[in-house]
């Protein structure tokens, strides 16, 4: 059986079979063998003529009743992936920018503008007069700009969050393979109409209506991103720790788990305030907010708060029998975790209108009266922890420091520290000589199918004595945390010669007093565009397109629809891609052949599978020194200030 990389939260999967609840890793094994046609993509149920599968060993050209090839069929099924992933992004976006507009109308008095900076900076970006503009009224004009994105009937025109955020030679690439998208909804709607039954059947126009899409999701987790930023805080760095052992036997701990950070900034502040009635129930720690997932990422980051676990094991936190309530939004939420929570004391709560969970409580929070609600919330918790029983107790010991919070703009003011006249010099410089060969994204979920964490650390550890910088968002960024790769002394532990001595003198110099660490945690899944923002600063500060960068993503063990919508954006951004596991798309050599291979010739990324993990960071390693060879980087620049050479 895959479990997990984790020794503590393998005997939390033995306490589970020992109380015979079945957990996703025997749901697994139950399911097997799984649907053949469905893992290559060969299924059809788009009308009711089928469902319709393709026989992948037929001599002859099988297709569905309607006529369907095999290539239509997959195309078909990808894409459709991608609108899903592209929705669930941009609607958390969408929410974020109508909060946004809320507040500019005075319509809300639970949320307000907490980083005029980032506000003032996003107007720059987005092309909008600053000058003279009060912080308020600003506030409406960023948000209406942004929702512009989601609602813009001129077919010409495009996103602002995609305009104004790649470089400029990217764009005009994108231009020209007529793929920009000037309406978030408008490409989502757009695969929905075009994969009606009879309507597009060619496997490559089908294809390039996907990276469009995909283009709408990057747009959209620009939103989400940013003006979560202007609402709640631009992350810097913050000490935390990490890994079911945060969880706290003399306090009330409350997990949130989820996306969004509307729900989950309004939980962290009531509980704050409702400290002293944990304490009355006997709780002497108080209330112990934990993150689980992206919520888990998103409070680490602003407020540095614990984070119990990543995707996979989000079961294992009430099977450690100390978790009082789970409070969730949406998206990857374990539907199962009613059932598990059943056979606990735990509370779990939903939040959202359009994610209940038959049989579980919901406490609806997003309108006016959300801080009763969740003052509501936190009184069930406590409540909930009066019944905890200690003899099923099981804390597991484990628990990792973290240090996290590298926005972009974090970094750059870290490194700002070193040079403020040029704050990417440092890393710039580091990169030209070689002393960091390169960097890698590492993003993406847990997926059952893998050994949890595995191929992340795994393939962190290679990497990072090869002297390649690592960045990472989503359950990745909590792979990486649980696992203690996220602090200082994993620089000593992993990094090459070169890149520990960088990391060690960026360290000092920025006054950590430490080095830094070898895995920048960016942020949650949608934070992904937090990296493209650095890889655009870099690459336009070497007057370079993204594609020609030293920089490779990674999602080791993909599992979502949002890991292929914006694994399809990495590469229509220009950036190779590895993955972990094949997308169902292997019933089609046309797609399997446009996905690896001839994207490269169109937009430069691509997709490059590869399970075994060392072999993985093998090819990525080959990839970079391939960038560094086109860069020139190493043969013809003789110091580290050669820069200009490159632009
Ligand atoms: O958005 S990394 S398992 S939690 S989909 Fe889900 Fe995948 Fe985790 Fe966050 Ni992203
Ligand atoms: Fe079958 Fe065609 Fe209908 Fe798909 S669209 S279910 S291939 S008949």
């Amino acid at each position: 059986m895959n479990d997990c990389y984790n020794c503590s939260d393998q005997s939390l999967i033995e306490k589970a079979e020992s109380e015979k609840i079945d957990l996703v890793w025997q749901r697994y094994e139950k399911m097997k063998p799984l649907c053949g046609f469905g893992e290559q993509g060969i299924c059809c149920r788009i009308c009711m003529k089928g469902p319709c599968r393709i026989n992948p060993f037929s001599k002859k050209r099988s297709v569905g009743i309607c006529g369907a090839s095999a290539d239509t069929i997959v195309a078909r099924n990808l894409v459709r992936m991608i609108a899903s992933g592209t929705a669930a992004h941009s609607l958390h976006g969408k929410e974020v920018a109508k909060t946004l507009m809320h507040v500019a109308r005075g319509e809300t008095a639970i949320y307000s503008v907490k980083d005029a900076i980032k506000l003032r900076s996003i107007a720059q970006k987005l092309n909008i007069e600053t000058d003279g503009n009060d912080l308020i009224p600003l506030a409406g004009v960023v948000a209406a700009s942004s929702l512009m994105d989601y609602s813009r009937m001129d077919d010409e025109e495009i996103c602002n969050w995609l305009k104004y955020t790649i470089p400029d030679a990217r764009l005009e690439k994108l231009k020209k393979l007529g793929i920009t998208t000037s309406n978030i909804d408008g490409s989502i709607s757009d695969i929905m109409a075009r994969t009606h039954v009879g309507t597009d059947a060619d496997a490559v126009n089908i294809l390039l209506a996907g990276l469009r899409c995909a283009l709408a999701d990057y747009s959209g987790m620009q939103v989400a991103t940013n003006l979560s930023d202007v609402l709640f805080g631009t992350p810097q760095p913050v000490v935390s720790q990490a890994s079911l052992g945060v969880l706290r036997k003399d306090a009330v701990n409350i997990a949130i788990h989820g996306h969004n950070p509307l729900l989950s900034e309004i939980i962290v502040d009531v509980a704050y305030k409702m400290q002293a009635e944990a304490v009355a129930a006997g709780a002497t720690y108080g209330i112990n907010i934990v993150g689980v997932c992206c919520t888990g990422n998103e409070v680490l980051l602003r407020h540095g708060i614990p984070l119990a676990t990543n995707y996979l094991s989000q079961e294992l936190a009430i099977i450690t029998g100390a978790l009082d309530a789970m409070i969730v939004d949406v998206q990857c939420i374990m539907p199962s975790l009613a059932k598990v929570s059943a056979c606990y004391h735990t509370e779990l709560i939903t939040t959202m209108p359009d994610a209940k969970i038959a049989g579980v409580t919901h406490i609806e929070l997003g309108s006016g009266d959300s801080l009763k609600k969740a003052e509501l919330i936190i009184r069930k918790a406590i409540d909930a922890y009066k019944n905890r029983d200690d003899d099923r107790l099981s804390i597991p010991a484990e628990k990792n420091k973290v240090i996290a919070g590298f926005s972009a703009e974090a970094i750059i003011d870290l490194l700002g520290s070193i040079n403020s006249e040029d704050p990417l010099s440092p890393l710039i410089e580091n990169i030209v000589n070689g002393k960091i060969r390169g960097i890698v994204l590492f993003a993406g979920c847990n997926n059952v199918k893998v050994k949890q964490d595995h191929n992340f650390v795994t393939m962190a550890q290679k990497l990072l004595k090869h002297n390649i910088l690592i960045l990472a968002t989503g359950c990745g960024a909590g792979a990486f945390a649980k696992n203690a790769l996220m602090n200082s002394e994993a620089t000593e532990a992993y990094a090459g010669d070169t890149l520990k001595e960088v990391l060690t003198f960026l360290g000092f110099e920025a006054g950590l007093n430490a080095p830094l660490p070898p895995v920048l945690h960016m942020g949650s899944c949608v934070d992904n565009v937090r990296s493209v923002d650095l890889a655009v600063a870099i690459a336009n500060r070497l007057g370079v397109d993204l594609n020609q960068l030293p920089l490779v993503a990674s999602a080791p063990e993909l599992m979502s629809e949002k890991s292929i919508s914006i694994g399809s954006w990495v590469v229509t951004l220009g950036i190779p891609l590895h993955v972990g596991l094949a997308p169902p798309v292997t019933g089609s050599s046309l797609v399997t052949n446009v996905l690896t291979s001839e994207l490269k010739n169109i937009v430069d990324g691509y997709f490059m599978v590869e399970e075994d993990p060392e072999e993985a960071a093998d090819k990525i390693i080959s990839i970079i020194e391939e960038k560094r060879l086109g860069l020139n980087l190493d043969s013809s620049l003789d110091s580290a200030n050669n820069i200009e050479v490159l632009s």
